[in-house]
């Protein structure tokens, strides 16, 4: 009885996110689901890589935490539309899913948006599970956090469409070698695009805002 109520819930939440998908698509929006650990540096990576994007396409963000709506504050200073769900007024905590991300386009200029970042909830294990009506999803990993993480939070780094190592300027720091943390990536998703940044001193930024361009691109064109 449980697991039949568990998958009719899943069941409306997929519902629910192929209407977001639906409607975002019929407007040209491309949306990015940005999932990381607390901390790995996905608003700092966004506010790297939005005046690069501004420059050529019109951005938009959602922003999910449990409380608080500082992130939303610091992208709002970019002067890009940017509205806060706290999951913990949904019921639920740990990851966005589709219906927030619904409440949230209804709070957004769509029409001024073509690209659109959700930076979802901190958090390895949950937001995999769940999807919102992304075109993409994207993963960030900060070197801080250990080689084992692709192997053990392996869904999250399978679903993702592309890796990005973050925190590369602390490597000099740490004992480990990035090119390994790549490698241990590749072993779980062979065939994510994996590109090694610092949302710090915006190394690798450009590469990931030309990756994000070019893919919208494809997608616009059919
Ligand atoms: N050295 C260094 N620090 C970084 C980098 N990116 C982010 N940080 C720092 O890491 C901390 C967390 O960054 P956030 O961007 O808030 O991380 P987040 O993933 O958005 O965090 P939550 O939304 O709370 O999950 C901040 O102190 C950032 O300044 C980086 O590339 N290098
Ligand atoms: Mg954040």
């Amino acid at each position: 009885m449980r697991i039949q109520l568990d998958q009719d819930i899943l069941q409306d939440h997929d519902e629910q996110a192929a209407r977001n998908g639906a409607e975002l698509a019929a407007r040209g929006i491309m949306a990015v689901n940005l999932m990381s650990a607390p901390g790995s540096g996905k608003t700092t990576l966004l506010e790297a890589t939005i005046p690069l994007l501004q420059q050529q396409v019109r951005v938009g963000v959602i922003e999910g935490d449990v409380a608080t709506t500082l992130d939303a504050a610091r992208v709002a200073t970019l002067g890009v539309p940017a509205v806060q769900i706290n999951t913990a007024h949904f019921g639920s905590t740990c990851h966005l899913d589709a219906r927030m991300v619904a409440a949230g386009l209804q709070q957004l200029p769509l029409d001024d948006i073509d690209l659109l970042f959700i930076e979802n909830v901190g958090n390895l294990i949950c937001p995999a599970a769940f999807r919102l009506g992304e075109h993409l999803r994207a993963l960030i990993l900060s070197i801080t956090e250990g080689e084992d993480k692709p192997a053990k939070y392996p869904r999250m780094f399978h679903e993702a469409h592309s890796v990005l190592i973050n925190k590369i300027d602390l490597a000099p720091h740490l004992d480990i070698d990035p090119e390994r943390l790549v490698q241990r990536v590749k072993e779980v998703n062979p065939t994510a695009a994996i590109m090694q940044v610092s949302a710090r001193t915006g190394v690798g930024v450009a590469e990931w805002a030309q990756w994000l361009l070019e893919r919208r691109r494809l997608l616009v064109s059919g």
